[in-house]
């Protein structure tokens, strides 16, 4: 393959390296990339078929314009540009800049341009924000922030105990290499694989232990477990005693769980569930990965506690086989826990400059050659491993942090983390930085002076992938103003009143930050297979149009900033750092600034990586340790310039932090880096179970997991449904004895009905379901010029069925029932 280029596969978070070669431009033929850091040459089955992504025929092309009629009209770039800055401009006057929401900033593949998107954000005086992680991972990043504060990842590779709690990775992956592994486990007699999940699926298939539960009782199931790792005695009390508070009130009241009865409320065998709590209560490394199946189900905040209590209690934590928090490069979202309690401030860099050099130099920092050269000596003279926490780093890491509000603070620059920020209508938690996905129409649909007005959404299709998509659709036609940027005219694109096209993953430098291994991480560029296709424009290009025509950075400050750059890098770095320290308002522009003006000085072709020259330096001022165990080092801006150097040119991707399992504890967010076992709101709802009544509802006598994962979905990536060698109705699974009760057979058409709405349906039957469960896959029902093949699962789905404290649907527990057509 002479002419393969290296890329990544944007179908998953694995992001696994791939080799392209490129005829015209089609992806004529893909394979994994040996080479890659984190994935090794290992794909799976869909990252072949992504020239059905790329060659999209209905991909957009010219920026589009809704006109008075409906109708939409294709309009020139700088038309596009002026009109939206114009009207996000009267957003902002008449109603205020905090009344334009954002939504999005990357799927799984392309979180370069959301960083971009929150240099818009800070132009147009935006506060608040969200994503997709808002209807799944909220209540467990809310419960990571009170436990430890960081985020978690099994070593699923050495772990003698695995334990996947609503989560099939032989389907959904989400850690290298995932088959693999899975047969490695299911393979050696002496590793145990336990999987709670109410489908036989895949990952069950290979189980040791399948723990098939009713839908939405996991809280009972985790809850038995752990009542039996406590009576039974198979806890690890010198971890607790040693690394965590709290323990006594968490164990005091799993003492008194009632085993037998917990396990009938979630219709399991009592035994089965001793032996799996024995499993891990025995075994000599434990490793855990929960997922939708209770993320988006009833309890989910509470049942992500309970699954983490499962490691905590039996030491399973900080050695190879276990759990461990991990470096970040840069923040996917905003930290669930507060920044200032935590940690101690050691001098910063710029406190260090500021010192060394006097204040006025960092003021204003004379652009001659020869000052700038002696500032310069002095500044890379000082001593490395400062941990940047001074208030001009934080607001950059919040300006570079590709989605929400940074690793520091909250998107908008209203820091209030951990939950303690609420939505301005509702009321509802912002935890991370995000508002709930739920509440997004309740903040619109409403006459309350502080509704969101506008709104702007890029790389998401939330018009079909949040719940409730009728009540959605409503919301987006009630805003003064909605920009949707995208590839495709997807359904949330035909309710915009400007749609601007995107150039494809495969047409510009991209990158995702989620890097979560340990205790080696990885990140990505990659650089484009192809030019963009004509008309369209690489996100970072598009934002830095706009904050032009906003006037968002004084042409002056550009221009210094420019010189600086063609000055070299060192020179660069100094202009910049001063220029921020004299105007701390740049931070969060940080992204068009170096766009702007570091951008002209890189490659052409990755020019849109010009912010992660910012990312690489404030990780390496901030992991000095495992950014130099990776090979990175020297006094000052050393080690984050070759960072970004490495970055630059790994096609292959770069390991940027090398870490011990020891050091994994440098990542708890605790001054004394202690977890706190005891939260007393969850512990609150925990005592509630017993008490709760068993669900029975004749009118919806079925429940719905509206959403699975199967080897034939991608999200919405795929809008030509051709690229499903199987399953292309994505069929409803019924089990045999409900299929038998109704009469129907594998490709018999029925008729979905949930309190929502109503949808038809082709059946599959198969034992592989509960009785009294039904299950669709997500991402189908999309509109392909017209077409549209299969049920698109949140035309079923209702706001009000969501978790009490994260806000995070129940797309997995939709009471339903089944009308059969004639
Ligand atoms: N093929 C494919 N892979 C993907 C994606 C994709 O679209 N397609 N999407 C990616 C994304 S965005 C994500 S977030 C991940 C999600 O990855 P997963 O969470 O693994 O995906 P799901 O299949 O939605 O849900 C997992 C399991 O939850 C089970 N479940 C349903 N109800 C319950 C319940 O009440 N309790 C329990 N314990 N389990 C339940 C389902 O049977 C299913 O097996 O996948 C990623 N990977
Ligand atoms: N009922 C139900 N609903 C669900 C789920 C479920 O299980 N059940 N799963 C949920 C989960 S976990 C997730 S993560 C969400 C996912 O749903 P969303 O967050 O809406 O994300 P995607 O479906 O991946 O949409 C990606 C969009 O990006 C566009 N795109 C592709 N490449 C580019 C590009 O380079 N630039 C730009 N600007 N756009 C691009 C695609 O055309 C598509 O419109 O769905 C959620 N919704
Ligand atoms: S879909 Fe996920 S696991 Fe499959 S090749 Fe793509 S990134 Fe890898
Ligand atoms: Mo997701």
């Amino acid at each position: 393959m002479a002419s393969a280029r290296k890329t990544a596969c944007i179908l998953c978070e694995c992001n696994c390296g791939l080799e392209i070669e490129v005829e015209g431009r089609r992806l004529a033929r893909i394979r994994g990339d040996k080479e890659h850091v984190a994935s090794g040459g290992y794909t799976c089955e869909k990252a072949l078929r992504l020239d059905y992504y790329q060659s999209y025929p209905h991909r957009l092309t010219r920026p589009l314009r809704r006109e008075p009629d409906g109708s939409y009209t294709e309009i020139d770039w700088d038309t596009a540009v002026t009109e939206i800055a114009a009207r996000l401009s009267t957003v902002r006057d008449t109603h205020g800049g905090d009344k334009i929401f954002f939504y999005g900033g990357g799927g799984q593949g392309n979180h370069l341009g959301g960083s971009y998107a929150q240099a818009l954000q800070a132009a147009v005086g935006a506060k608040y924000y969200s994503n997709a992680l808002a209807q799944e991972k909220t209540g467990e990043m809310w419960v990571d922030g009170k436990l430890y504060g960081g985020h978690t990842k099994g070593d699923f590779e050495h772990a003698r105990v695995v334990v996947f709690v609503g989560k099939n990775p032989w389907q959904s992956h989400s850690f290298a290499r995932a088959r693999p592994v899975l047969r490695q486990i299911a393979a050696d007699p002496d590793r145990t694989m336990i999987v709670i999940d109410p489908r036989r699926t895949e990952t069950a298939e290979l189980a040791d232990i399948h723990l098939q539960v009713a839908p939405g009782t996991d809280a009972y199931c985790l809850g038995a477990l752990l009542g039996v790792l406590v009576q039974e005695d198979l806890l690890d009390h010198d971890f607790l005693d040693a690394h965590t508070t709290g323990a006594d009130a968490v164990l005091a009241q799993l003492k008194t769980v009632d085993v037998p009865e917990f396990s009938r409320r979630c219709g399991v065998d009592e035994e089965l569930i001793r032996a799996a709590a024995r499993a891990i209560g025995t075994g000599e490394s434990v490793a855990t990965y929960e997922d939708l199946g209770i993320q988006q189900a009833p309890h989910s905040t509470l049942s992500s506690y309970l699954n983490k209590l499962l490691w905590i209690l039996t030491g399973n934590f900080g050695k190879p086989g276990t759990m461990a928090l991990h470096s970040v490069l840069a923040a996917v979202a905003g930290s669930a826990t507060p920044p200032r309690a935590a940690r101690t401030r050691p001098p910063s860099l710029l406190d260090r400059a500021r010192k060394t050099l006097g204040t006025a130099a960092t003021r204003a920092v004379p652009l001659g050659a020869t000052t700038l050269s002696a500032t310069l000596g002095a500044l890379t003279a000082l001593p490395a491993g400062a941990k940047l926490a001074d208030t001009a780093a934080e607001k950059l890491v919040t300006a570079v942090a590709p989605i929400a509000g940074g690793l520091l603070g909250g998107a908008g620059g209203v820091s209030q983390p951990g939950g303690a920020r609420r939505t301005p209508v509702t009321g509802a938690r912002i935890i991370a930085g995000l508002v709930p996905c739920n509440s997004i129409a309740e903040e619109i649909l409403t006459d309350h002076p502080d509704r969101f007005r506008a709104m702007w959404i890029d790389s998401v299709n939330p018009a079909h992938s949040l719940a409730d998509s009728k009540t959605f659709r409503a919301a987006l036609d009630a805003l003064d103003l909605v920009v949707v940027v995208d590839v495709a005219f997807t359904e949330t694109a035909r309710h915009a009143h400007y749609v601007l096209p995107a150039a494809s993953q495969f047409e510009k430098c991209e990158a995702t930050f989620f890097n979560f291994e340990f205790p080696h991480n990885t990140f990505q560029l990659r650089a484009p297979l192809l030019p963009p296709l004509t008309g369209t424009l690489p996100e970072p290009e598009i934002y830095a149009r706009l904050l032009t025509a906003l006037d968002a950075v004084p042409q002056t400050t550009l221009t210094r900033l420019r010189t600086a750059a063609r000055a070299g890098r060192h020179a660069f770095a100094l202009a910049f750092f001063s220029a921020v320290a004299a105007d701390p308002t740049l931070m969060r522009l940080a992204p068009y600034v170096l766009y702007e003006t570091l951008g002209p000085t890189l490659p052409e072709e990755l020019r849109g990586a010009a912010v992660l020259w910012g990312i690489a330096h404030l990780c390496a001022l901030g992991n000095p340790a495992g950014v130099g165990r990776a090979g990175y080092r020297g006094p000052g801006l050393a080690a984050g310039e070759q960072l970004f150097e490495a970055i630059l040119h790994g096609r292959s991707g770069v390991t940027f932090t090398v870490d011990e399992w020891s050091d994994t504890w440098n990542y708890v967010r605790r001054p004394d880096r202690r977890f706190t076992l005891e939260i007393p709101e969850l512990l609150a709802a925990f005592g509630e179970l017993a008490d709760a009544p068993d669900r029975a509802d004749p009118d919806y006598p079925f429940i719905l997991a509206a959403g699975e994962r199967r080897s034939f979905t991608a999200n919405t990536i795929f809008r030509d449904p051709a690229w499903r060698r199987r399953d292309a109705d994505g069929a409803l699974r019924v089990n045999p004895e409900d299929a038998r009760r109704l009469g129907v057979d594998t490709g018999d058409r029925v008729r979905v009905v949930t309190e929502a709405g109503a949808a038809p349906a082709v059946v599959e039957v198969t034992d592989t379901v509960r009785p009294g469960n039904i299950t669709l896959p997500n991402g189908l029902g999309t509109d392909d010029d017209g077409r549209r093949a299969g049920v698109a699962p949140n035309e079923l789905t209702s706001l009000r069925h969501r978790d009490p404290i994260a806000g995070t649907p129940w797309h997995k527990y939709v009471p339903a029932r089944i009308e059969v057509l004639a």
